[in-house]
């Protein structure tokens, strides 16, 4: 792969921050958007790129969703390969033509979903992406809605569609207004983080080759090389920031200013935290406040992160310039401290911790240095996990071990976990994610999280898997069955 430099060429860093374009306005009222998925040459930062998009964005436009609607979302595929969509992080069935993965729609086909949306889903920051599931070599695959016929085309799965630009960002109502009156105004953005790997000079890796999350990468904001973003001095913003890429973890630093979390993973935080690092997994987001400084600049940087021993290393990159300028503040030049925000905010979620277990379950992660990637010894193979189902209603506890070199990020469909420690080391009370780091294992001993999740109003199967989606590709993916209290599964 060439080196990032290299691949990067002909982009021209320094243009204005832009926001990823709107599918449709946040209003009230029932909705239907369309999204099409379609192969063509898009402009990164001035440089002409193949890519794969949704209505020819390389990042997905930006769908607005208000607590208790019902969204029409057609999906109509201009792909060569099949695709479908997750909406990562909001509560909707995983059955029927909601939050369903196992609906795949082939070449020329529209899939049409039906989200509503529940009244209780939290303000926030979620995204969408593709999540196609294919028959791999060491997988079976019984069931699927697509099968593996090669008269019905490609199927390029998850890692390869992500990877070509097939992600979008959705934001929940608006999370300023939980936010006490001092900051409800702030101007709000959106930094939907995205890598593209270029292969040769015009075109991301995918469809003619196979992403390389250990080789070099141009780290994107919104689809910018280096954009620049302007603050007036003392000013407070509400910055929403998602992980939107297919593999490559985030350690943002903003040079000499701090974050302010109100939210993770799309959930209100009980007890806000002024941070000076935010790592996202692969799928995660934080809404935070950032405050500028006096005039000046500075840059929000990904620090060098290593993914364990067997893994990746990704390198120290500046991703945006923060320009500060003349306004009514004072301090430091470029950023200041982000503000204090006392907790909980509106629609923090109850801490799970002193709640009975009705069933505690254990999930191990390995991997076998090469292109295995199981969870209790196990590839997917469309079955569940575990023989005994989840009951709606109830707490379970689960212990998440990773026995292999390198950290595996995960997630879980439908709803957000607790997670109550790692590596033995106790977390903030209700501390709620989608998608948690389980670290590597280190001298033999495996790393481990313990969470606590609520299985409410959806039965089905709740599927959870590794967001490297490579690995979730071939095979670090499962489900639990979920089934209404007093059923039988
Ligand atoms: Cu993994």
């Amino acid at each position: 792969m060439p080196a990032a430099e290299e691949q990067a060429s002909g982009m021209v860093p320094g243009a204005a921050l832009a926001d990823p374009p709107d599918l449709n306005p946040a209003a009230p009222g029932d909705l239907t958007v369309e999204l099409t998925a379609v192969q063509q040459e898009v402009m990164i930062s001035g440089k002409k790129v193949m890519a794969e998009t949704y209505n020819g964005s390389l990042v997905g436009p930006t769908l607005h969703v208000v607590p208790g609607q019902r969204v029409t979302l057609n999906l109509v595929n201009k792909l060569g390969t099949s695709t479908n969509l997750h909406f990562h992080g909001l509560h909707l069935s995983p059955e029927g033509n909601a939050d369903n993965i196992f609906l795949s729609g082939k070449p020329g086909r529209t899939l049409t979903y039906q989200l509503d949306i529940p009244a209780n889903q939290p303000p926030g920051t979620y995204w969408y992406h593709d999540h196609d599931m294919c028959p791999k070599s060491g997988q079976s695959m019984p069931g699927m809605t697509m099968p593996a016929d090669p008269a019905n085309g490609r199927c390029d799965g998850t890692e390869s569609q992500i990877g070509a630009g097939l992600s979008g960002t959705i934001i929940v109502g608006d999370n300023r207004e939980s936010l006490p009156p001092a900051y409800r105004g702030v101007t709000a953005h959106t930094l939907a983080l995205k890598d593209a790997q270029l292969k040769d000079g015009s075109s991301i890796v995918y469809p003619d080759g196979v992403l390389e999350p250990a080789s070099a990468t141009v780290r994107l904001v919104n689809g910018q090389y280096q954009p620049t973003l302007t603050m007036a001095a003392g000013e407070t913003q509400l910055w929403r920031i998602a992980n939107e890429g297919y593999a490559i973890a985030y350690d943002l630093q903003l040079d000499g200013g701090s974050f302010t979390i109100v939210g993770q993973d799309g959930n209100p935080s009980a007890a806000p935290a002024q941070v000076n690092h935010l790592l996202l997994p692969p799928g995660g987001r934080f809404d935070v406040l950032v405050t500028a400084g006096a005039p000046g600049s500075t840059w929000l940087r990904t620090l060098a992160y290593s993914t364990g021993p067997t893994a990746d290393n990704y390198p120290d990159t500046t991703l945006m310039k923060v320009d500060v300028q003349q306004g009514g503040g004072a301090g430091l030049a470029g950023m200041s401290a982000s503000p204090q925000v006392a907790g909980p905010l509106p629609g923090a979620l109850p801490d799970l911790s002193g709640e009975p277990v009705a069933r505690s379950r254990s999930v191990e992660l390995n991997d076998d240095g090469g292109n295995n990637f199981s969870i209790n010894g196990k590839l997917f193979d469309m079955q569940p996990t575990f023989a005994e189902p989840a009951t709606l209603g109830t707490v379970e506890e689960w212990t998440l071990t990773n026995t292999s070199g390198q950290n595996h990020p995960f997630h879980i469909h439908t709803a957000p976990f607790q997670v109550l420690s790692v590596n033995g080391v106790a977390q903030p009370p209700a501390d709620y994610m989608d998608g948690v780091t389980v670290p590597h294992a280190v001298d033999g001993v495996a790393g481990k999280v313990v969470i606590r999740i609520r299985f409410t109003d959806f039965t089905g199967k709740w599927m959870f898997h590794c967001h490297i989606t490579g690995h979730e590709d071939n095979g670090m993916m499962g489900y639990v069955n979920v089934s209404a209290a007093g059923g039988t599964g």
